[in-house]
């Protein structure tokens, strides 16, 4: 059996349709009193994107959707409700309404209900209400995991804070809680870093979701690029290296190495969305999905089909003569790594604001050096 493997031909488009169409959305639900900065908290941490590209969607009084094709997740952000008005109460209600809707609409489909609540509380007013309170209860009554994200510390000192917890962590001992605030520049930043816990909370919210919903919260993430790559390693190479050993079962010829080549391009299509790279802002051309992957995707195409075995050692040298489970997964292994490498390179200089192309990364110059490193510490 030969493969005729045609880079040109492969349908980039149908691959990525068909892992949309298979991505399934976390639903989060974001609480809190008016200006206790969820709004800020949830641009932070998924980039501006949420408000630009997700359209914005009453689902209840106070309560916005945010959803959207380009979105990988369901936001739903709840316009707070004014500390002492007496909108007070029906804001609990209303809250607690779209939990229940949710699993009413949907029943049994875990994948439709709200899966997990991050509840702000504003350092800022220096008191936690029983709004908060009565909320956080019911919010918890309905088994939804919940964190508190303490926001706005940079305008309380660290008594004031440890107060706060303190009277958290009095009434809910076991509960998740995390300290944020969105620094103005880059000082600011550094100097609050401690009580920046972005990665902590990130990390809490993947924990708590099942695993069929975590690539989504990954591929919503702005920056997190070490948290990303992490993921991949531990969560989508090995899915992949899974189906080419699988593949290569029976061993085939070497010659046959395109045989894997079409999971190793869904693959690069998958690590490519966790990056998140088309929605990257400062990047040279905002380019959009389908054209990065595109782009990516035939290159990678080209270089599996052309010159990939001689970085694998071993069969390089025509030690073997055949692909094996034992090749395939090296290939892969390799491969996926190679790949979730270069997007985190790129992905780190379009953060730290430096004027690159994904085409200054996506080279066979690249592709080769950071393959070489990837073999040498896989070894
Ligand atoms: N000092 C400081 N100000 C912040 C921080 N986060 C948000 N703010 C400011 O607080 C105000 C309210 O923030 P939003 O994010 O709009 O609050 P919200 O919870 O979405 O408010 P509603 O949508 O009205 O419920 C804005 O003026 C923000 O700029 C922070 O960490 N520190
Ligand atoms: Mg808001």
């Amino acid at each position: 059996m030969t493969v005729d493997f045609k880079a040109d031909k492969f349908d980039f488009d149908g691959e990525m349709e068909k892992q949309k169409r298979a991505l399934k959305k976390p639903n989060i639900l974001l609480c809190g009193a008016t200006g206790a900065g969820k709004s800020s908290l949830v641009n932070d941490v998924f980039g501006k994107r949420i408000a630009a590209v997700g359209e914005g969607e009453p689902v209840t009084r106070g309560v916005i959707l945010y959803a959207g094709d380009e979105l990988t997740l369901n936001l739903y952000d709840s316009e707070g409700y004014e500390i002492g008005d007496e909108k007070q109460s029906y804001y609990v209600d209303e809250i607690i309404s779209v939990i229940d809707k949710k699993k009413a609409a949907h029943p049994g489909e875990f994948e439709k209900h709200i899966h997990e609540a991050w509840y702000c509380i504003s350092a800022a007013n220096k008191r936690i209400t029983d709004t908060d309170f009565q909320l956080i209860d019911r919010i918890l009554a309905k088994k939804v995991p919940a964190a508190v994200v303490f926001t706005q510390v940079d305008s309380v000192d660290a008594e004031e804070l440890e107060a706060l917890q303190n009277e958290l962590r009095k009434r809910y001992p076991g509960l998740s809680a995390f300290t944020y605030c969105i620094a103005e520049d880059e000082e600011t930043a550094e100097a609050l870093k401690a009580y920046i816990q972005k990665e902590e909370l990130v990390e809490w919210a993947l924990e708590n979701l099942e695993d069929s919903l975590k690539d989504g919260l990954m591929g919503a993430l702005h920056g997190c690029i070490s948290q990303k790559r992490e993921y991949v390693k531990k969560k989508i190479i090995p899915r992949y290296v899974v189906s080419a050993s699988t593949a290569a079962a029976v061993p085939v010829p070497l010659s046959d190495a395109a045989l894997l080549t079409p999971i190793q391009i869904s693959m690069t299509i998958h690590i490519i969305k966790i990056y998140g790279l088309s929605g990257m802002s400062g990047a040279v051309t905002s380019a959009l999905e389908a054209e990065v992957m595109t782009q990516v995707g035939r290159f990678i195409a080209k270089t599996l089909t052309g010159s990939i075995l001689k970085f694998i050692p071993g069969i390089g040298q025509g030690v073997g003569s055949v692909i094996n489970v034992a090749v395939a997964t090296a290939l892969t292994t390799t491969l996926g790594h190679t790949i979730s490498q270069l997007c985190y390179l790129y992905s780190k200089a379009v953060l730290e604001g430096k004027q690159v192309g994904i085409e200054d990364y996506f080279n066979p110059e690249m592709f080769e050096q950071v393959m070489k490193s990837m073999r040498k510490r896989e070894r």
